[in-house]
Order: C-alpha cells, then sequence, then structure tokens
C-alpha cells in the first residue's frame, strides 16, 4: 500500500503557511471595516439618543406648558455642567435660566424629567451648554442656531455627526450635502465646510 501514507497525510508546512497567510490578508481586510462600522453605529446611536432628548425636552414643553431645558450635566448627572460629554439631563426649568435648581424657601426644585449618562470615549461638542424650549417649541434666550457635535474616539472627521437646533426650536440630523464622505456643517456660511472632530 504505497499511495496509503499519502493519501493519509495532512497539510505540509508549506501549505499551512500559505493558510496563515491568506488568513491574515482576510483579517487585515476584514478588522479595519468591522472597527469602521462598530464606529458608525456609535455614532449613529449617540446622535438618536440626542435626538430623541431634544424632542423630548420640545414637546414636554409644549405639554407642561413651560421653559423645558436640556444641559450638559456633570458626571453624575445631578447637575447641569459644559460637558455634553458626560451626558445630559432634561429638567422643567421655571425661571428658565439654563440651571436645574433646587428647593429654596417656598420655591420647589425644578423638576427632572430625563437623564442620559454617556460613556465609552464618544464625545459630543457644542456651541452652547443648554438648550431651552418654551410651551411653543421655540428655543428661548439669547436663541442662536445651535449645533452639537458627536465624535467618536479617535475624532476621525468622517464620523462626526451634528444635531442643528434653530431657533424655531427645530431640530435636523446634519448630512453630508456635497457627497465627500464627511457631515456637512449647516451653521457654516461655506456650503463645502464639514464638521471638524479637532480636539478643542
Ligand atoms: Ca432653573
Ligand atoms: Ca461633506
Amino acid at each position: 500500500m504505497i499511495g496509503q501514507s499519502s493519501n493519509q497525510r495532512g497539510f505540509t508546512l508549506i501549505e499551512l503557511m500559505v493558510v496563515i497567510i491568506i488568513a491574515a490578508i482576510l483579517l487585515t481586510i476584514a478588522v479595519p471595516s468591522f472597527s469602521s462600522l462598530i464606529k458608525r453605529n456609535n455614532v449613529d446611536s449617540l446622535q438618536s439618543k440626542l435626538s430623541s432628548a431634544l424632542a423630548t425636552a420640545r414637546t414636554e414643553a409644549a405639554s407642561r406648558n413651560r421653559i423645558i431645558t436640556i444641559c450638559a450635566s456633570n458626571a453624575g448627572q445631578t447637575a447641569c455642567d459644559d460637558n455634553w460629554s458626560n451626558g445630559w439631563i432634561v429638567f422643567e426649568d421655571n425661571d428658565g435660566d439654563g440651571v436645574i435648581d433646587a428647593a429654596t424657601g417656598t420655591t420647589p426644585a425644578e423638576a427632572l424629567i430625563d437623564v442620559y449618562r454617556n460613556t465609552g470615549g464618544y464625545t459630543v461638542a457644542s456651541n452652547t451648554d443648554f438648550i431651552s424650549f418654551n410651551s411653543q417649541g421655540f428655543m428661548t434666550g439669547a436663541a442662536d442656531n445651535r449645533l452639537l457635535v458627536i465624535c467618536e474616539p479617535d475624532r476621525a472627521a468622517e464620523y462626526a455627526r451634528g444635531l442643528f437646533v434653530n431657533r424655531s426650536g427645530l431640530v435636523m440630523k446634519t448630512r453630508d450635502t456635497n457627497n465627500d464622505g464627511k457631515h456637512n456643517d449647516p451653521t457654516s456660511t461655506d456650503a463645502a465646510t464639514n464638521l471638524s472632530c479637532a480636539a478643542p
């Protein structure tokens, strides 16, 4: 049975190396696209969460007939702070000052409506620390157009996602309007300007 041993043999060293090399090539292709998919999912998800928190603030302002504020919170979501990357809180802002106030004297504490804690290295930056809506759904106070920008941990511009809030209180998700693979900045006068994730 001369042929039997060759039929039963396993991989030669060269065959094994070829298999390993092919597997390595496939991994180098698959890993970056998988990591890109995860980043895209995470920025989209954070954008949606912030968008629905803004929608909650606006609809609660109408239904409760008072000013509702969403603000960047501290790390414990117990007070407003200047860092949206911590997360945010939505509350009845009875005096419209953009701060959630504790009870004083006979004035009760401003009621908390919703909180979100942000973890995982995905950041949110904005040109404002808080956004307030009145019972008509409009932004109150010095209501310039507002932009919130969500970035992935490595701050690559192609993953930047924005939420634009105009003076009428409308919340819009940013889009890539010139098809260069990066979302455009709706606050820029130059239509070709993309959102930036450059470190502040
Ligand atoms: Ca207040
Ligand atoms: Ca673009």
